[in-house]
């Protein structure tokens, strides 16, 4: 068969099996096998040498026009289709991304990183340290001695007779102090741990926050500025602190400090329990006691030292009724906050 014989037939075999393909695959397999760089048109151009001279441009011309021809009804083809079949999968550039699920943070760890950010605006640094302690940083340095009932085992979590999981995070202010001189300015945010029976408001491990503010003539005047200054910063410049009495080992003297009830401001309601005062932590000027186990001259410096439970914050702060809904990891209760 002659070269014009083949371009005429291998035509009408391409148009009438394109007219036979209905999706993008079929019409990218048709092109390859025609259009293709090893398709039926390359292959008609490779023989034109085949074609005797004097009719060489005839043969060219049939052989563009076949090509042409294809091409167009490709082109018409894949317009009907509606896919751009030869160009890859179909992206439209327009629709907005996917967003990964990538989580939240914890309501807690959000909590305890406004608390952060507040008291750094106050000068406070932050420290962390180990949630393993010995006796020296949990008890010791911190004028609570052997026969004091805060000791109790049942009472703490022991790993063996001096090395224990802490139970309050003033073991990180020992280390702080013990690292260097005054001035200390430092709140330390952390996990606690005391095998309490586990309700609504009680867990085996919680999370503090405490601070301390140690140099030459701090006074309780300053701490009592800076919780004050703490609750109106945090829950509103309508809030009110009040100081109680209180006792703790390493202060002295020690108090337990109030703010007045955000729900009803102060008139009395449920959640305050007709008090009108909600209770945020204790606090104290550092015993001297506790300067001298870390090496600091107790008749050269003062200090004042507070701490409250992230939990009770955080339950107030979004209504949460109880403190285990926080630790079942509920994606679709920590999703909320
Ligand atoms: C509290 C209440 C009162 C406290 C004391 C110290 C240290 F290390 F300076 F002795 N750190 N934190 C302290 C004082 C903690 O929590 C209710």
């Amino acid at each position: 068969m002659s070269l014009f014989d083949d371009i005429t037939a291998g035509k009408d075999q391409a148009l009438s099996e394109l007219a036979a393909t209905t999706d993008a695959a079929g019409l990218e397999a048709w092109r390859v096998k025609y259009l293709g760089t090893k398709g039926l048109s390359r292959q008609i151009m490779q023989r034109l040498k085949e074609a005797p001279s004097d009719q060489k441009p005839a043969a060219g011309k049939a052989a563009n026009e076949f090509k042409n021809a294809l091409q167009a009804a490709y082109d018409e083809a894949i317009k009907k289709v509606g896919a751009t079949a030869a160009k890859g999968p179909v992206i439209d550039v327009t629709l907005p991304g996917r967003k990964p699920a990538i989580g939240r943070e914890h309501p807690i760890t959000q909590t305890i990183n406004e608390l952060i950010e507040l008291f750094g605006r106050m000068g406070f640094s932050v420290a962390y340290g180990p949630e393993v302690e010995d006796e020296r940083h949990n008890f010791e340095a911190l004028n609570i001695p052997p026969s004091h009932p805060a000791r109790d085992p049942l009472d703490n979590f022991y790993i063996n007779p001096s090395v224990m999981l802490r139970s309050q995070t003033s073991t990180v202010q020992v280390r702080v102090m013990e690292q260097g001189p005054p001035p200390i300015r430092v709140i330390a945010p952390g996990r606690v741990y005391r095998p309490d029976t586990v309700d609504a408001t009680h867990g085996v491990m919680f999370h503090q926050l405490e601070g301390l503010y140690v140099d030459e003539g701090v006074t309780m005047i300053d701490l009592r500025t800076c919780l004050d200054q703490f609750a109106k910063a945090y829950f509103g410049p309508q809030m009110t602190t009040r100081f109680r009495p209180g006792f703790f080992p390493f202060t002295e003297p020690s108090a337990e400090f109030d703010m007045s009830c955000p729900m009803c401001l102060g008139k009395g309601c449920p959640v305050c329990k007709q008090s009108g005062w909600i209770e945020l932590g204790g606090c104290g000027m550092v015993d001297p006691n506790v300067f001298e186990a870390v090496g600091y001259d107790p008749q050269r410096y003062t200090g004042f030292a507070f701490g409250m439970g992230i939990e009770r914050m955080v339950m107030g702060k979004h209504g949460i009724p109880d403190l285990r809904l926080l630790f079942e990891n509920d994606v679709r209760f920590l999703h909320q906050f």
